[in-house]
Parts: structure tokens; C-alpha cells; sequence
């Protein structure tokens, strides 16, 4: 049989509910376990990063707030002050999809709003309603292999979908200043090194085209209607709540499960490709000062360092105490442990038709006029990673049910 299911941001626990034949343990479909999952993803930043605590007295509209990103700014907005409302989706188990938010839930400033980037009339009776002082519009498909096989909802959500919150804002809310998630995807095959705001756009996605329409839109709405509209041109940020499909988090829960017996090898793809990774709480904190300046403007934010997959992959693997040797080329990569034993094998199913081969962005704008640096090293993101994916694991075994798998 065959079960065909929507692509959610939180696929573990909004699927949670399907047994998995394939693994030694059935996965309980608990609310328990569901919980005990969503407070190791959601234990607070410990580092003080955030500016000083504003009383803002402010509304703030979120798209995406079940999703990495959302889950770190509603903390941050709520953190200042705001009245957060999220849109969500529809659900049939509401509980079970929203584990990066249900510790928000209680929050009597905190508020879902259903809807979706699909229906204009959902963003329109939202923000209707809602009157938000700022619109941060972090929703979208954003896995990018799944943007080749979807490419029309791709369009539909990624790009089409920040058209409707700017034509909600400007029927309903004009005053409202909007946040639009670009990505360094828009770069694609990069014309400079590193790239910056005046870098050239060449995506090589579908993902990454609908994401450079989304930019272009939210420029001509500022231009066309003098609206307060921002782009940042985010690089790649990670966490420990970061989607299992994404290559830093699957690496990391799938060293977590070698560590402790469950898997013996990841299966990956082009290990030479190069990103520059952050840390996704460092992040949303620059979302959110690029709507508190005087004049709207699109920043690059982004480490200004870059890494190859390869290097990626050793670093997690170390903090378990397996030391990779690499050999091989392309398909044949493989790495060993010091014991011999293969603990990463090549799958050339992993490979993308079209690759990003390099990506380093210049956040020297970012720092000039908004005064940001990122606060987290590459070395402490992955070892942050590792520590929380070695946890959940040992809280499954722990309460006798399957750890998460990274899904292909
Ligand atoms: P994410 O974890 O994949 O979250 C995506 C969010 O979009 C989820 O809340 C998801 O809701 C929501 N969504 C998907 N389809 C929707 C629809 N039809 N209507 C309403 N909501 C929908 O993404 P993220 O990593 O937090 O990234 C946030 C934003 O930044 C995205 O726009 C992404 O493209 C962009 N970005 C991310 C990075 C990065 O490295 N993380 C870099 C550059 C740009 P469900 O829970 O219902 O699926
Ligand atoms: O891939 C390579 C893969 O899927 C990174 C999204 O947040 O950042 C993200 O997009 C690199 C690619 O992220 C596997 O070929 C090798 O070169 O973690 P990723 P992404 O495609 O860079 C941008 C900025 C966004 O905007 C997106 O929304 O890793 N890679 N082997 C692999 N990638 C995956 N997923 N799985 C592998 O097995």
C-alpha cells in the first residue's frame, strides 16, 4: 500500500502517527513521546544574543511559524513584547504537526490563524483581522530536491505565495511592514565570490527561481506603493530543529543513531559541494532588525565562511569519536572509521539535477548598517546539532520507541 501525504516542515511527528515496518521499533503514537520530542527541540538559546528586551506593544503576523525559522522568531517577537499571531495550515492532528510551537501555546499573546499561502482569501482575512504592525512572510516549500518533483506547487508557495501576504498587506494593512525570506539559492551559480547584495542572480532550482520572483515582487511593491518591503538573502542556517531531510541534520541524527546502534553508514550525495552555515537563532534576530530601520532595504545574511559537506560530515562524526578517512571519487566516496568499518557511503540518488556548487555571502552591509554578526561558530552549530540529536535519541531509548530517521 501506498500512503500519499502532504510535505510538512516536521514530517517526524506530523507523520507519527503511520507505523514504520521497517524499524526495529513501532513508533508510539503518543502524545507523551510527541512532547517529550518537542522539549528537546525547543530548549531555549542559552546565549544571550538577542538585543535588550523592548516592551513593543506591537502585532506581528508570521507565515511559516511551524517551521524552523518561525519557531525562533516567535520566541524572539514574544521575547520583545509583540502579540504573535502564525498562520498555519489546516490540519487533521494539529497537535502532532506544530511540535516546534507547542510550548508557545499557552502564551496569551501567542495566536494561530489558519490559512494558506495557496488562498488569497486566508491571508486576506487574516491580516484583516489581525492588523499586524509587521508581516514576516518565512512560509514556503523549501526543500529544494522536492522543488524539481513539485515545481508548479513550488511556484505556487515559494513565490506566488509572498505575492498574496503583499496584496493582503496592501488591500487590508498599508501600514504593515513586511519581512520576505529570500535565500542565497537566488544565487544559484554564483557570478562573485562571495556574493553580496549587488551579486547577479542565476538560481539553478525551481525552488530558487520562485524564490528570485519573490524578491523581484517585494522590490516593485516597495517601488510601486512606497510600501516598507524587505528582502533578506538568507544562507544557509541550521539548528537543532532544523528539517531531518536537510544535509546538516540528517548527518547529525544519523551520527546520533551510529553512536547508539541503530544505523551503521549514512547514505549521502555530493559531499564537495560548499555552504555557508549559520546558526538559525542568529538569524531570525536580523529578520526582525530589518523592519525596525528607517528606510526598507534587502540585506545579505550570511557567516562570510564556507565549508565543504565532506568537512561537515568529519566535524559531526568526530563529536561522536568516529575519525573519517575519505577515498574515493563522486559515487565512489566512501569514509571509514578508525576501526575500518564504512560509515558513509555515496547514493547517486542524493545528487540534484542542477547543483549549487558554492555559496559564501559578504554580511558586511548587515553589520554596517544594522550592526548584526552572527554569533555562532560553524564548530559550535554542528556540535549544538549533534548534542541535541544524541539527546532525543537517548530519551527514545529511553522511553522504549523508534528515534527519528532522516526521511530520503
Ligand atoms: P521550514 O522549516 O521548511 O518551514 C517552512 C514553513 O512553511 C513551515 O511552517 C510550513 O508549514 C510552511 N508552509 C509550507 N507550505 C505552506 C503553505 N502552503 N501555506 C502556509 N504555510 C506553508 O523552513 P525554514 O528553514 O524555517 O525557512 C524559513 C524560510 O526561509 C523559508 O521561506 C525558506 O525558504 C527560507 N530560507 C531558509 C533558509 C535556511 O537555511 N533555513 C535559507 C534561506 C531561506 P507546515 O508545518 O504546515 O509544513
Ligand atoms: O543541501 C548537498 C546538496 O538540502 C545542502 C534550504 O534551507 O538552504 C537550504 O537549501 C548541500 C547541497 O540545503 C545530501 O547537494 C549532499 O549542495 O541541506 P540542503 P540547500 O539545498 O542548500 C537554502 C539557502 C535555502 O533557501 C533552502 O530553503 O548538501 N547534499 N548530500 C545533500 N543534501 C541533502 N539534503 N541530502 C543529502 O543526502
Amino acid at each position: 500500500m501506498i500512503g500519499m501525504a502532504r510535505r510538512f516542515s516536521t514530517p517526524f511527528t506530523c507523520t507519527a502517527v503511520v507505523p514504520q515496518p521497517s524499524t526495529c521499533f513501532e513508533i508510539h503514537s503518543s502524545l507523551e513521546n510527541l512532547l517529550l520530542f518537542a522539549q528537546v527541540l525547543t530548549r531555549p538559546i542559552q546565549k544571550g544574543r538577542y538585543l535588550p528586551q523592548v516592551m513593543s506593544g506591537k502585532t506581528a503576523m508570521v507565515t511559516g511559524i511551524t517551521g524552523q525559522d518561525g519557531s525562533y522568531l516567535a520566541e524572539l517577537l514574544l521575547d520583545k513584547g509583540y502579540e504573535v499571531y502564525g498562520l498555519v495550515r489546516r490540519v487533521s492532528q494539529p497537535t502532532s504537526g506544530r511540535s516546534l510551537i507547542n510550548h508557545l501555546l499557552t502564551n496569551e499573546k501567542f495566536h494561530l490563524v489558519n490559512g494558506d499561502l495557496a488562498d488569497q482569501n486566508s491571508i486576506d482575512n487574516a491580516v484583516a483581522q489581525s492588523q499586524p504592525d509587521e508581516f514576516y512572510n518565512l512560509g514556503a516549500m523549501s526543500f529544494v530536491p522536492e522543488s524539481w518533483r513539485s515545481p508548479m506547487m513550488t511556484a505556487d508557495i515559494t513565490g506566488l505565495g509572498a505575492l498574496r501576504c503583499l496584496e493582503a498587506i496592501r488591500k487590508h494593512a498599508p501600514h504593515c511592514r513586511f519581512y520576505q525570506a529570500g535565500s542565497s539559492e537566488q544565487y544559484g551559480k554564483v557570478r562573485d565570490v562571495p556574493q553580496t547584495e549587488a551579486t547577479p542572480f542565476h538560481p539553478r532550482s525551481p525552488y530558487g527561481c520562485a524564490k528570485v520572483f519573490a524578491f523581484e515582487i517585494t522590490r516593485n511593491y516597495r517601488e510601486s506603493y512606497d510600501m516598507f518591503a524587505c528582502t533578506g538573502i538568507l544562507f544557509n542556517h541550521e539548528s537543532p530543529r532544523r528539517g531531518l531531510e536537510f544535509v546538516t541534520r540528517k548527518v547529525t541524527m544519523t551520527a546520533a543513531r551510529i553512536a547508539k546502534g541503530f544505523d551503521e553508514c549514512l547514505w549521502i550525495g555530493n559531499v564537495d559541494a560548499k555552504r555557508d552555515w549559520g546558526f538559525a537563532g542568529d538569524y531570525v534576530e536580523m529578520q526582525w532588525r530589518m523592519l525596525q530601520q528607517d528606510t526598507p532595504g534587502d540585506y545579505v545574511v550570511a557567516t562570510g565562511r564556507t565549508h565543504s559537506v565532506r568537512d561537515m560530515i568529519t566535524l559531526a562524526f568526530s563529536h561522536v569519536g568516529m575519525n573519517l578517512v575519505w577515498s574515493g571519487e563522486g559515487v565512489d566516496t566512501i569514509a571509514t572509521d578508525q576501526d575500518g568499518t564504512i560509515r558513509v557511503r555515496t547514493n547517486p540518488k542524493f545528487f540534484r539535477p542542477a547543483e549549487v556548487d558554492l555559496l559564501i555571502g559578504d554580511p558586511a552591509l548587515a553589520e554596517k548598517e544594522l550592526g548584526w554578526v552572527p554569533g555562532t561558530s560553524f564548530e559550535e552549530l554542528v556540535q549544538m546539532m549533534v548534542d541535541s540529536d544524541v539527546a532525543i535519541v537517548e530519551e527514545a531509548v529511553k522511553g522504549g520507541y523508534a528515534p527519528p530517521i532522516p526521511p530520503e
